[in-house]
């Protein structure tokens, strides 16, 4: 008998598909379709399209489409099990909307099987592209929703956030103002995760509190529309949006297409799909208090799990809705991966020369820092971007190198205070997770041991285990989350990464140097430069 479970991760630049059998523990299938090589026709870079200012930052529907039933051919053909599957989640990039007209749901529910999805919903978009999280160009709309709302800390009280340009709200404000008549066109708008569980379930599929919770649009508390939300954001917004669900309901079964194309079992249950980051909260095992997670992946992000509503009223955290029903933390850089990729680029090294050269630059780097804005940033809030150095030379390939890891970290660090809780343990995931000595950087940094898993994709893991979850209370044999998670995330060959005692105190003074240079920058506070010559006194 198979008890398998498919996770899907449609992420920025790939959509992945884990497999998952309960009986034996083990991922039994695991592929990714990467947007930029298996689907170039759509001439995306790192799965995106971005404007001049780097501001307006775009993908296709289409292509996750596309990818979706290439991937499932590939499934297919390798003879993967797919009658086994019992249930199916997915993790979408969060805030991301996708504009489609009144055709869309007809034409999910008679798919033909001859066909593509693609060819078969494209005159469905009310807009070809999707903004996504990376999208800064939302100011404008940003600031009037909240000053509708009465202020930031109104806003973060009824939404669990401040207004964010990525934020979905601002998005569909930004649509609604600029393109009218195709606002109007539109008769549903998806996140990411809706839309793809939509063409799985063939109708539309609602939205779930997790990924709801990304959007200004929700009650953080109820969990619900919030009609003041909707009515400073756009018209008519409400009979647009779908229905909102826990993260843990059934959503259905699974849509015919599928059954005939690929040869599902008709009775594969559909769970709702989440945003990435709660559905790495579940595959990093993050159900308990005092450890929290990094993801490094397109973003870089930091989150833990919260027991209760814990709200960052400066304005630069987030809480979202928990899979399991509670709340989590999250802050969230866009200058991650992509920012590491332009250094390494710059210097035309591979990952392995990197973090050879990472090692030989002692903790500290000289007090070289970095304020790393290749793309305008989200945490701090940061428009325009531009790079900042202090005592770092252009041309410097290990001092650059050392002050990306170092200074990204010590963002990390500062900007996660308001969270409160210093973690013990810090779990790492994300495709740069695979980096052990950008791992020792941070452990050194948190002063905390990181733990980082075989498994880089904890988003596509999460949505298979919350798959199962669901599954077993559906069919009355219910299992908690311990039980589920604890078979796969505690049982994977994980690495322990400790930090090094001595450097506690040289990283303590350097976020205070680090804070100081952000607050020249950003706050026009003092020049930095005589508190930077104090840290190389102290420690060089
Ligand atoms: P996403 O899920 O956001 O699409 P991933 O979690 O797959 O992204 O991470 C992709 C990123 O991982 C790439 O942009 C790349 O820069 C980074 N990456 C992959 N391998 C390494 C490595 N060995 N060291 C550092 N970064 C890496
Ligand atoms: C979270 C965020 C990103 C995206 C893409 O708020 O914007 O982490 O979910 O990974």
């Amino acid at each position: 008998m198979f008890d398998y479970f498919l996770g899907l991760d449609c992420s920025t630049q790939s959509l992945t598909a884990f497999i998952i059998d309960f009986n034996s523990k083990k991922i039994i299938y695991r592929h990714s379709i990467n947007y930029d090589r298996d689907l170039p026709h759509y001439h995306t870079k790192n799965g995106i399209i971005i404007s001049n200012d780097n501001k307006v930052i775009h993908s296709y529907p289409l292509m996750w489409v596309e990818a979706l039933d290439i991937l499932f051919g590939i499934m297919k053909k390798k003879e993967i099990q797919l009658q086994g599957i019992k249930a199916i989640s997915g993790s979408g990039q969060q805030h991301g909307t996708v504009y489609l007209n009144d055709k869309f749901e007809k034409k999910l529910q008679n798919l033909s099987p001859n066909e593509f999805i693609v060819d078969q919903i494209n005159d469905c978009l009310t807009r070809k592209s999707s903004p996504i999280w990376m999208d800064s160009s939302t100011s404008k709309q940003c600031k009037e929703i909240r000053n509708t709302l009465g202020g930031m800390r109104e806003t973060i009280k009824l939404t669990g956030s401040n207004t964010f340009e990525r934020f979905s709200g601002p998005q569909i404000r930004k649509f609604y103002q600029e393109h009218t008549e195709e606002y109007i066109k539109t008769s549903i708008i998806h996140l990411v995760s809706s839309y793809m569980a939509s063409i799985l379930l063939g109708k539309n599929a609602p939205i779930d509190h997790g990924d709801g919770s990304g959007m200004n649009l929700m009650n953080i508390e109820t969990k619900q529309w919030d009609n003041r939300a909707l009515k400073s954001t756009a018209p008519s917004l409400k009979e647009k949006l779908p229905n909102l669900s826990n993260s843990y309901d059934v959503i259905g079964k699974i849509s015919p297409y599928f059954i005939e194309k690929y040869g599902f079992n008709p009775d594969t249950l559909l769970v709702a799909w989440s945003g990435d980051n709660p559905n790495s909260l579940i595959g990093t095992g993050l159900i308990g208090k005092g450890k929290v997670a990094i993801s490094l992946g397109t973003s870089d992000t930091y989150f833990g799990y919260l027991k209760r509503l814990l709200l960052d009223l400066n304005g630069e955290g987030h809480v979202f809705g928990a899979p399991t029903g509670d709340y989590m933390s999250l802050i969230c850089y866009k200058n991650g991966s992509l920012a590491r990729e332009k250094i390494r680029q710059k210097f035309s090294l591979s990952w392995a020369q990197f973090s050879e050269i990472l090692k030989t630059i002692p903790p500290g780097n000289y007090g070289k820092i970095i304020l790393p804005y290749f793309y305008p940033e989200i945490v701090p809030l940061v428009l325009e971007p531009k790079v900042y150095k202090f005592g770092l030379e252009e041309n410097d390939l290990a001092g650059n190198i050392r002050a990306i890891i170092e200074c990204q970290f010590l963002s990390m660090r500062l900007h996660s205070e308001w969270i409160k809780e210093k973690p013990e343990e810090i779990y790492a995931t994300g495709g740069a997770s695979a980096n052990r000595e950008i791992l020792q950087v941070a452990a050194d940094i948190f002063n905390t041991k990181v733990r980082r898993f075989e498994i880089t994709n904890s988003a596509a893991l999460g949505a298979a285990l919350r798959s199962a979850k669901s599954y077993y209370d559906y069919i009355k044999s219910s299992k908690n989350w311990s039980q589920i998670i604890n078979k796969f995330v505690n049982f994977q060959q994980s690495d322990i990464i400790l930090p090094n005692i001595k450097y506690k105190e040289l990283y303590d003074m350097m976020l205070e140097l680090y804070r100081k240079c952000e607050e020249y920058i950003l706050k026009k506070g003092k020049n930095p430069e005589s508190f930077r010559r104090k840290f190389i006194k102290n420690y060089f």
